[in-house]
């Protein structure tokens, strides 16, 4: 018991190395081994060693915990934890995680199994897993003070319930929830069904990620854990693009993606190029007669989804949140529209007053990605990424559906740019272009105004103060 308190006193600090050598086997055996993921990089499916086979999903920047059996109860170990996830290229935040990311593992059981989940918790304030979604036994269900009490910082919790249906599901505190969640505590859980379900079909590919979004403010590395609307940072399993990877299908794939939303607000999740149907949700499978074709679903807070198509047009399909905010990643927030604006003489004049200003935006923004504007450390910019053809101007809650011929069976392996049929791609008119006749009618002339309007304005100047 000593020795258990003290190998948790020092995994509390982070130094398993240390602990695990000064542990006996015999005490280390208590718990299932502790795995740890070391980066954001897309793991292969975990197919299943031991207990019932599954078709294992795909976790977008992520993974599968792997378990023990122990007497026929399948066994997982948490860990909550700082971690610092790499959200994009050269861009890291400090985030509360598990198991060494954010978000934590996905974790993968078959409807019937019994699951045993030991949480340990090496955060500097108490924490406990809520396992949303799921019917299991009340004391289960995780909020602290309502259910059981909370997992001290040091202190390991032991949950325990049969899967008992099939389906999408997700994790996370209910603790302290609204700064446990901003830093990035959650993750993604699957109950394969254990036989075959009339209204669960094969697929070829089963992805799944989660929707949550930051505040880190441009050049700092912790979330601010205050913000409930104004986040700078959307992204897909703590991943924005270009950091979010591609889906990579094979072309007449049957393609599930399994979208749960843990940000404080709806996201309509919208894929170019093909329709497809919504064949889950929190709730569980919907059913048949109630599917219909569609290209966006809107997700909203605490949802789960699945949503199911077959890839049949060869492409890099965009695949993203419809709403444009939530496709821009830090500093995309607080710039006034200077479309159409007049800046002639204006930047002299300020200037004089700030020396370092420059106009935004007077043509749109896209000049932003041109620029390659100098920004502060440790963000990353607000509108980028390289496609074949330029920028894509794009950030936050984007991805690419890559669907090719000869993509291999179960492989997220990135096959490159699509390379489009000759006469297939969008090409400049270079003819002539008349101006249409209706031009000279349209517009103000229209529609003239039959008075005018004088507006006066008075400034009243600030009082002097007299010393
Ligand atoms: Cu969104």
């Amino acid at each position: 018991m000593r020795e258990r308190r003290r190998f948790l006193n020092l995994a509390g600090i982070g130094a398993s190395a240390v602990a695990a050598a000064s542990v006996s086997p015999v005490a280390m055996a208590a718990l299932p081994e502790l795995v740890s993921q070391p980066d954001a990089t897309t793991a292969p499916p975990l197919f299943a060693q031991t207990g019932r086979p599954y078709d294992p999903v795909t976790t977008i920047n992520g993974w599968s915990l792997p378990w023990r059996m122990r007497q026929g109860v399948k066994e997982f170990h948490l860990v909550a934890e700082p971690v610092v996830r790499e959200m994009a290229t050269g861009f890291n935040a400090h985030l509360w995680g598990y198991n060494g990311q954010s978000p934590g593992p996905t974790i993968e059981v078959v409807e019937g199994d019994r699951v045993r989940l030991y949480v340990t918790n090496r955060l500097p304030e108490h924490t406990s897993v809520h396992w949303h979604g799921q019917r299991l036994p009340n004391g289960m269900d995780g909020v602290t003070g309502l259910n059981q009490p909370a997992i001290a910082p040091g202190k390991t919790f032991v949950y325990e319930f049969v899967a008992r249906r099939p389906g999408t599901f997700m994790y996370h505190p209910h603790a302290d929830e609204m700064v446990q969640m901003a830093m990035g505590m959650m993750g993604s859980w699957v109950t394969h069904p254990k036989q075959h379900d009339q209204r669960i079909g094969q697929v070829d590919r089963d992805f799944c990620f989660l929707l949550n979004a930051y505040d880190v403010e441009p050049g700092s590395a912790t979330p601010k854990i205050m913000t409930m609307l104004d986040f700078n940072l959307w992204s897909w399993n703590s991943r924005i693009f270009p950091g979010i990877d591609s889906f990579n299908v094979k072309q007449g794939d049957r393609v599930r993606m399994r979208v749960g939303n843990l940000t404080m607000t709806n996201h309509p999740i919208h894929i170019h190029g093909q329709e497809f149907e919504v064949t889950g949700t929190d709730g569980g499978p919907t059913p048949k007669g109630s599917r219909w074709p569609e290209v966006t679903t809107d997700i909203a807070v605490g949802q789960m989804r699945q949503i199911e198509f077959v890839a049949d047009e060869l492409g890099d399909w965009a695949a993203h949140c419809h709403k444009s905010h939530h496709t821009m990643n830090a500093m995309g927030h607080d710039i006034p529209t200077m479309i159409g604006a007049d800046h002639a003489g204006l930047t002299a004049q300020i200037r004089e007053l700030t020396p370092e200003y420059m106009v935004m935006g007077e043509r749109g923004m896209a000049d932003m990605t041109e620029m390659a504007m100098a920004i502060p450390d440790n963000t990353t910019p607000m509108m980028t990424g390289d496609g074949p053809f330029g920028s894509v101007e794009m950030g936050g809650m984007f991805s690419v559906l890559k669907v090719r011929k000869d993509q291999p069976a179960h492989s997220n392996a990135d096959p490159g740019w699509y390379k489009h049929p000759p006469g297939t791609v969008a090409y400049e008119y270079k003819g002539e272009t008349p101006t249409p006749k209706r031009a000279q009618n349209a517009g103000a002339s229209a529609m003239p105004m039959t008075t005018s309007v004088k507006q006066t304005v008075h400034i009243q100047k600030p009082h002097q103060h007299k010393h």
